[in-house]
Protein backbone atom coordinates (compact mmCIF):
# COMPACT_ATOMS: atom_id res chain seq x y z
CA UNK A 1 0.00 0.00 0.00
CA UNK A 2 1.28 3.31 -0.92
CA UNK A 3 2.42 5.88 2.18
CA UNK A 4 0.29 8.20 2.53
CA UNK A 5 1.87 11.90 2.87
CA UNK A 6 -0.16 15.07 3.48
CA UNK A 7 -0.12 18.48 2.76
CA UNK A 8 -2.58 20.90 5.20
CA UNK A 9 -2.68 24.32 3.65
CA UNK A 10 -4.15 26.69 6.03
CA UNK A 11 -2.77 24.98 8.90
CA UNK A 12 -2.19 27.67 11.16
CA UNK A 13 -6.12 28.78 11.16
CA UNK A 14 -9.27 27.69 13.02
CA UNK A 15 -9.74 24.21 11.71
CA UNK A 16 -5.92 23.46 10.55
CA UNK A 17 -4.33 23.09 13.77
CA UNK A 18 -7.09 20.48 14.93
CA UNK A 19 -6.95 18.98 11.82
CA UNK A 20 -3.53 18.71 11.51
CA UNK A 21 -3.08 17.47 14.81
CA UNK A 22 -5.65 14.95 14.34
CA UNK A 23 -4.00 13.85 10.91
CA UNK A 24 -0.80 13.06 12.47
CA UNK A 25 -1.85 11.13 14.87
CA UNK A 26 -3.45 8.55 12.07
CA UNK A 27 -0.23 8.85 9.80
CA UNK A 28 2.36 9.69 12.08
CA UNK A 29 3.51 13.27 12.78
CA UNK A 30 6.47 13.20 9.97
CA UNK A 31 3.70 12.55 7.12
CA UNK A 32 1.39 15.29 8.07
CA UNK A 33 3.14 19.11 6.48
CA UNK A 34 1.71 21.99 7.84
CA UNK A 35 1.57 24.73 5.70
CA UNK A 36 0.14 28.56 6.13
CA UNK A 37 0.63 32.02 5.17
CA UNK A 38 0.99 33.40 8.32
CA UNK A 39 3.35 31.51 10.97
CA UNK A 40 3.43 28.20 12.15
CA UNK A 41 0.46 28.16 15.15
CA UNK A 42 2.20 27.50 18.83
CA UNK A 43 -0.09 24.52 19.50
CA UNK A 44 1.80 22.95 15.99
CA UNK A 45 5.40 23.92 17.21
CA UNK A 46 7.16 20.82 17.97
CA UNK A 47 4.59 18.42 16.61
CA UNK A 48 5.72 17.86 12.78
CA UNK A 49 7.15 19.69 9.81
CA UNK A 50 6.00 23.14 8.72
CA UNK A 51 6.60 24.98 5.57
CA UNK A 52 5.22 28.69 4.69
CA UNK A 53 3.47 28.96 1.38
CA UNK A 54 0.78 30.85 -0.55
CA UNK A 55 -1.69 29.01 -2.37
CA UNK A 56 -1.92 31.57 -4.69
CA UNK A 57 1.37 30.76 -6.13
CA UNK A 58 0.77 27.78 -7.59
CA UNK A 59 4.66 27.18 -8.85
CA UNK A 60 5.83 27.04 -5.12
CA UNK A 61 2.79 24.99 -4.30
CA UNK A 62 3.80 22.43 -7.40
CA UNK A 63 7.60 22.26 -6.24
CA UNK A 64 6.54 20.94 -2.58
CA UNK A 65 3.95 18.73 -3.88
CA UNK A 66 6.61 17.36 -5.94
CA UNK A 67 10.03 17.92 -3.20
CA UNK A 68 7.73 16.50 -0.37
CA UNK A 69 6.56 13.17 -2.17
CA UNK A 70 2.96 14.91 -1.04
CA UNK A 71 0.17 12.44 -1.94
CA UNK A 72 -3.04 14.25 -0.26
CA UNK A 73 -3.71 17.52 0.16
CA UNK A 74 -6.19 19.40 2.39
CA UNK A 75 -7.11 22.62 1.47
CA UNK A 76 -8.50 25.04 4.40
CA UNK A 77 -6.75 28.23 3.40
CA UNK A 78 -10.21 30.58 2.54
CA UNK A 79 -11.57 34.02 3.27
CA UNK A 80 -14.75 33.69 5.28
CA UNK A 81 -18.53 34.99 4.98
CA UNK A 82 -17.87 38.31 7.23
CA UNK A 83 -14.36 39.19 5.84
CA UNK A 84 -15.32 38.20 2.31
CA UNK A 85 -18.19 40.96 2.41
CA UNK A 86 -15.46 43.47 2.97
CA UNK A 87 -13.37 42.79 0.33
CA UNK A 88 -15.20 40.44 -2.43
CA UNK A 89 -12.56 40.41 -4.71
CA UNK A 90 -9.84 39.10 -2.67
CA UNK A 91 -12.38 36.51 -1.26
CA UNK A 92 -13.17 35.11 -4.52
CA UNK A 93 -9.68 35.56 -5.97
CA UNK A 94 -8.58 33.21 -2.96
CA UNK A 95 -11.37 30.72 -2.48
CA UNK A 96 -11.14 30.43 -6.05
CA UNK A 97 -7.63 30.21 -7.39
CA UNK A 98 -6.60 28.54 -4.60
CA UNK A 99 -8.93 25.48 -5.24
CA UNK A 100 -8.11 25.77 -8.99
CA UNK A 101 -4.36 25.73 -8.78
CA UNK A 102 -4.61 22.24 -5.85
CA UNK A 103 -7.28 20.36 -8.35
CA UNK A 104 -4.84 21.45 -11.59
CA UNK A 105 -1.71 20.02 -9.28
CA UNK A 106 -3.70 16.65 -8.10
CA UNK A 107 -4.63 16.20 -11.56
CA UNK A 108 -1.51 16.41 -12.57
CA UNK A 109 0.59 14.73 -10.11
CA UNK A 110 -1.99 11.86 -9.54
CA UNK A 111 -2.89 12.39 -5.57
CA UNK A 112 -4.60 9.92 -3.89
CA UNK A 113 -7.18 11.94 -2.76
CA UNK A 114 -7.97 15.99 -1.90
CA UNK A 115 -10.29 17.33 0.98
CA UNK A 116 -12.11 20.86 0.68
CA UNK A 117 -14.59 22.37 2.97
CA UNK A 118 -17.37 23.87 2.01
CA UNK A 119 -20.35 25.55 4.13
CA UNK A 120 -23.80 25.89 5.03
CA UNK A 121 -23.21 29.96 3.24
CA UNK A 122 -24.10 28.04 -0.06
CA UNK A 123 -27.37 28.19 0.65
CA UNK A 124 -29.46 31.41 0.16
CA UNK A 125 -32.81 32.62 1.11
CA UNK A 126 -34.71 31.09 -1.15
CA UNK A 127 -33.43 27.81 0.41
CA UNK A 128 -35.57 25.93 2.89
CA UNK A 129 -35.00 27.68 6.42
CA UNK A 130 -35.93 24.22 8.38
CA UNK A 131 -34.04 21.12 7.10
CA UNK A 132 -32.28 22.05 4.23
CA UNK A 133 -31.74 19.08 2.04
CA UNK A 134 -28.69 17.97 0.39
CA UNK A 135 -30.46 19.12 -2.87
CA UNK A 136 -32.43 22.09 -3.70
CA UNK A 137 -32.73 25.52 -4.38
CA UNK A 138 -29.07 27.15 -3.73
CA UNK A 139 -29.05 31.04 -4.71
CA UNK A 140 -26.38 32.26 -1.83
CA UNK A 141 -26.02 36.61 -1.59
CA UNK A 142 -22.83 36.25 -0.14
CA UNK A 143 -19.40 36.39 -2.19
CA UNK A 144 -18.45 33.65 0.29
CA UNK A 145 -21.15 31.51 -0.71
CA UNK A 146 -20.59 32.02 -4.25
CA UNK A 147 -17.58 30.97 -4.19
CA UNK A 148 -18.22 28.01 -2.27
CA UNK A 149 -21.02 26.96 -4.52
CA UNK A 150 -18.46 27.21 -7.81
CA UNK A 151 -15.76 25.83 -5.79
CA UNK A 152 -18.11 22.30 -5.36
CA UNK A 153 -18.89 22.27 -8.57
CA UNK A 154 -15.35 22.92 -9.99
CA UNK A 155 -14.89 19.54 -7.39
CA UNK A 156 -17.44 17.64 -9.26
CA UNK A 157 -15.79 18.38 -12.61
CA UNK A 158 -12.70 17.34 -11.97
CA UNK A 159 -13.88 14.29 -10.05
CA UNK A 160 -16.25 13.46 -13.26
CA UNK A 161 -13.78 14.90 -16.09
CA UNK A 162 -10.05 13.52 -14.62
CA UNK A 163 -10.75 11.12 -11.57
CA UNK A 164 -9.58 13.18 -8.59
CA UNK A 165 -10.36 11.80 -5.78
CA UNK A 166 -11.59 15.04 -3.89
CA UNK A 167 -14.08 15.02 -1.38
CA UNK A 168 -15.95 17.78 0.86
CA UNK A 169 -18.18 19.03 3.61
CA UNK A 170 -20.72 21.26 3.84
CA UNK A 171 -19.48 22.58 7.35
CA UNK A 172 -22.02 24.65 9.35
CA UNK A 173 -20.57 26.88 12.14
CA UNK A 174 -17.48 25.38 13.80
CA UNK A 175 -16.85 26.34 17.79
CA UNK A 176 -13.63 25.51 19.58
CA UNK A 177 -11.53 26.61 21.71
CA UNK A 178 -7.60 25.84 20.74
CA UNK A 179 -7.60 28.48 17.62
CA UNK A 180 -9.28 31.62 17.30
CA UNK A 181 -12.21 31.78 14.17
CA UNK A 182 -10.83 33.30 11.12
CA UNK A 183 -13.89 36.14 10.34
CA UNK A 184 -16.90 34.72 9.76
CA UNK A 185 -20.57 35.03 10.71
CA UNK A 186 -21.03 32.35 13.19
CA UNK A 187 -18.25 33.44 15.09
CA UNK A 188 -20.41 35.42 18.12
CA UNK A 189 -20.67 31.58 19.33
CA UNK A 190 -17.14 31.69 20.42
CA UNK A 191 -16.26 34.68 21.38
CA UNK A 192 -19.48 34.93 23.67
CA UNK A 193 -17.71 32.00 25.63
CA UNK A 194 -14.47 34.36 26.33
CA UNK A 195 -16.29 36.97 27.08
CA UNK A 196 -18.84 35.21 29.70
CA UNK A 197 -15.55 33.96 31.34
CA UNK A 198 -13.63 37.20 30.97
CA UNK A 199 -16.65 39.97 31.68
CA UNK A 200 -19.61 37.85 32.46
CA UNK A 201 -21.37 39.90 29.86
CA UNK A 202 -21.11 39.73 25.75
CA UNK A 203 -22.71 42.45 23.13
CA UNK A 204 -23.54 39.98 20.54
CA UNK A 205 -23.64 41.46 16.95
CA UNK A 206 -27.11 38.81 15.69
CA UNK A 207 -30.30 39.32 16.94
CA UNK A 208 -31.71 36.97 19.62
CA UNK A 209 -33.37 34.84 17.46
CA UNK A 210 -30.97 34.28 14.78
CA UNK A 211 -31.02 30.29 14.83
CA UNK A 212 -28.08 29.07 13.03
CA UNK A 213 -26.74 25.53 12.45
CA UNK A 214 -23.29 24.69 14.20
CA UNK A 215 -20.88 21.87 15.10
CA UNK A 216 -18.31 21.14 17.70
CA UNK A 217 -15.15 21.00 16.46
CA UNK A 218 -14.57 17.61 18.12
CA UNK A 219 -17.29 16.76 15.57
CA UNK A 220 -16.26 18.31 12.61
CA UNK A 221 -12.72 16.38 12.91
CA UNK A 222 -14.78 13.10 13.27
CA UNK A 223 -16.85 13.87 10.39
CA UNK A 224 -13.42 15.31 7.56
CA UNK A 225 -11.79 12.01 8.93
CA UNK A 226 -14.53 9.84 8.36
CA UNK A 227 -15.08 11.58 4.82
CA UNK A 228 -11.71 11.23 3.74
CA UNK A 229 -11.41 7.36 5.46
CA UNK A 230 -14.86 6.00 3.23
CA UNK A 231 -14.19 3.46 1.14
CA UNK A 232 -15.15 5.60 -2.61
CA UNK A 233 -17.66 3.53 -3.46
CA UNK A 234 -19.36 5.13 -0.95
CA UNK A 235 -19.38 8.49 -1.84
CA UNK A 236 -22.35 9.63 -3.60
CA UNK A 237 -21.86 13.06 -3.41
CA UNK A 238 -18.83 14.78 -5.11
CA UNK A 239 -20.06 18.60 -5.22
CA UNK A 240 -20.33 18.43 -1.25
CA UNK A 241 -22.11 16.59 1.84
CA UNK A 242 -24.44 18.12 4.04
CA UNK A 243 -23.65 17.69 7.79
CA UNK A 244 -25.37 18.71 11.15
CA UNK A 245 -24.76 18.88 14.40
CA UNK A 246 -27.03 21.33 16.10
CA UNK A 247 -28.68 24.18 15.86
CA UNK A 248 -29.34 27.64 18.50
CA UNK A 249 -29.99 31.16 18.56
CA UNK A 250 -28.27 33.58 21.02
CA UNK A 251 -30.69 33.82 22.87
CA UNK A 252 -30.39 29.86 23.52
CA UNK A 253 -26.56 29.52 24.29
CA UNK A 254 -26.74 32.29 26.20
CA UNK A 255 -29.51 30.49 28.52
CA UNK A 256 -27.14 27.33 28.13
CA UNK A 257 -23.87 29.65 29.20
CA UNK A 258 -25.97 30.89 32.39
CA UNK A 259 -26.75 27.12 33.92
CA UNK A 260 -22.71 27.40 34.42
CA UNK A 261 -22.14 31.44 35.08
CA UNK A 262 -25.62 32.47 36.31
CA UNK A 263 -24.59 35.98 36.45
CA UNK A 264 -23.68 35.96 32.47
CA UNK A 265 -25.81 39.28 30.42
CA UNK A 266 -26.24 39.45 27.25
CA UNK A 267 -27.51 42.34 25.11
CA UNK A 268 -27.63 42.37 20.81
CA UNK A 269 -26.57 45.08 18.47
CA UNK A 270 -26.77 43.50 15.01
CA UNK A 271 -24.47 44.25 12.59
CA UNK A 272 -24.18 43.57 8.60
CA UNK A 273 -23.76 40.47 9.70
CA UNK A 274 -27.26 39.57 10.36
CA UNK A 275 -28.36 39.88 7.33
CA UNK A 276 -26.15 37.33 6.05
CA UNK A 277 -27.19 34.84 9.10
CA UNK A 278 -30.68 35.43 7.41
CA UNK A 279 -30.27 34.44 4.70
CA UNK A 280 -28.75 30.82 6.00
CA UNK A 281 -30.64 27.63 7.14
CA UNK A 282 -31.64 27.37 10.43
CA UNK A 283 -31.14 23.62 10.72
CA UNK A 284 -29.50 20.94 7.66
CA UNK A 285 -30.89 17.81 6.45
CA UNK A 286 -27.78 15.73 6.42
CA UNK A 287 -29.58 12.38 5.98
CA UNK A 288 -27.51 11.81 2.51
CA UNK A 289 -24.39 11.79 4.98
CA UNK A 290 -25.42 9.28 7.09
CA UNK A 291 -26.51 6.64 4.81
CA UNK A 292 -23.77 6.61 2.57
CA UNK A 293 -20.62 6.58 4.93
CA UNK A 294 -22.31 6.67 8.21
CA UNK A 295 -21.86 10.24 9.63
CA UNK A 296 -23.48 10.82 12.99
CA UNK A 297 -22.85 13.48 15.48
CA UNK A 298 -21.87 13.67 19.32
CA UNK A 299 -22.85 17.20 20.78
CA UNK A 300 -25.28 19.17 21.03
CA UNK A 301 -25.57 22.47 22.28
CA UNK A 302 -25.30 21.54 26.60
CA UNK A 303 -22.44 19.09 25.97
CA UNK A 304 -20.64 21.51 23.77
CA UNK A 305 -21.21 24.14 26.12
CA UNK A 306 -20.24 22.56 29.19
CA UNK A 307 -16.70 21.08 27.25
CA UNK A 308 -16.39 24.65 26.06
CA UNK A 309 -16.08 26.24 29.55
CA UNK A 310 -14.18 23.12 30.89
CA UNK A 311 -10.94 23.87 28.54
CA UNK A 312 -11.57 27.85 28.33
CA UNK A 313 -11.11 27.96 32.04
CA UNK A 314 -8.19 25.63 32.26
CA UNK A 315 -6.25 27.18 29.69
P1 LIG B 1 -9.28 30.41 9.16
O1 LIG B 1 -9.44 31.76 8.58
O2 LIG B 1 -9.24 30.24 10.62
O3 LIG B 1 -7.96 29.73 8.58
C1 LIG B 1 -7.58 29.85 7.24
C2 LIG B 1 -6.07 29.80 7.19
O4 LIG B 1 -5.67 29.96 5.81
C3 LIG B 1 -5.38 30.95 7.97
O5 LIG B 1 -4.45 30.42 8.87
C4 LIG B 1 -4.73 31.79 6.89
O6 LIG B 1 -3.49 32.36 7.29
C5 LIG B 1 -4.51 30.76 5.78
N1 LIG B 1 -4.38 31.39 4.47
C6 LIG B 1 -5.04 32.47 3.99
N2 LIG B 1 -4.61 32.77 2.76
C7 LIG B 1 -3.68 31.85 2.45
C8 LIG B 1 -2.86 31.64 1.30
N3 LIG B 1 -2.93 32.43 0.24
N4 LIG B 1 -2.01 30.59 1.31
C9 LIG B 1 -1.90 29.79 2.40
N5 LIG B 1 -2.64 29.95 3.52
C10 LIG B 1 -3.51 30.97 3.53
O7 LIG B 1 -10.43 29.50 8.51
P2 LIG B 1 -11.07 28.17 9.11
O8 LIG B 1 -12.22 28.56 9.94
O9 LIG B 1 -10.03 27.30 9.66
O10 LIG B 1 -11.68 27.55 7.77
C11 LIG B 1 -11.01 26.59 7.01
C12 LIG B 1 -11.90 26.19 5.84
O11 LIG B 1 -13.14 25.67 6.35
C13 LIG B 1 -12.28 27.34 4.91
O12 LIG B 1 -12.40 26.85 3.59
C14 LIG B 1 -13.65 27.74 5.40
O13 LIG B 1 -14.41 28.33 4.39
C15 LIG B 1 -14.22 26.40 5.79
N6 LIG B 1 -15.32 26.53 6.76
C16 LIG B 1 -15.08 26.99 8.02
C17 LIG B 1 -16.15 27.11 8.92
C18 LIG B 1 -15.95 27.61 10.32
O14 LIG B 1 -16.93 27.81 11.04
N7 LIG B 1 -14.70 27.80 10.76
C19 LIG B 1 -17.45 26.77 8.51
C20 LIG B 1 -17.66 26.35 7.21
C21 LIG B 1 -16.59 26.21 6.34
C1 LIG C 1 -18.83 31.74 8.48
O1 LIG C 1 -19.62 32.17 9.35
O2 LIG C 1 -18.45 32.38 7.51
C2 LIG C 1 -18.38 30.31 8.62
C3 LIG C 1 -19.23 29.41 7.78
C4 LIG C 1 -20.54 28.98 8.28
O3 LIG C 1 -18.83 29.07 6.69
N1 LIG C 1 -18.38 29.94 9.99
Amino acid sequence: MQKEKILVIGASGQIGVELTLALRKIYGNANVIASDMREENDLLKGSGPYVSLDVMNKEMLHVQVIRQNITQIYLLAAILSATGEKNPGLAWNLNMQGLLNVLDIAREEKLTKVYWPSSIAVFGPTSPKENCPQQTIIEPITVYGISKYAGEFWCNYFHNRFGVDVRSLRYPGLISYKSAPGGGTTDYAIEIFHEALEEKKYECFLNEGTYLPMMYMPDAIKATIELMEAPAEKISVRTSYNISGMSFSPKEIAAEIQKHIPDFTITYKPDYRQNIANSWPQSIDDSTARSDWGWSHEYDLPRMTEDMLKNLQQQ
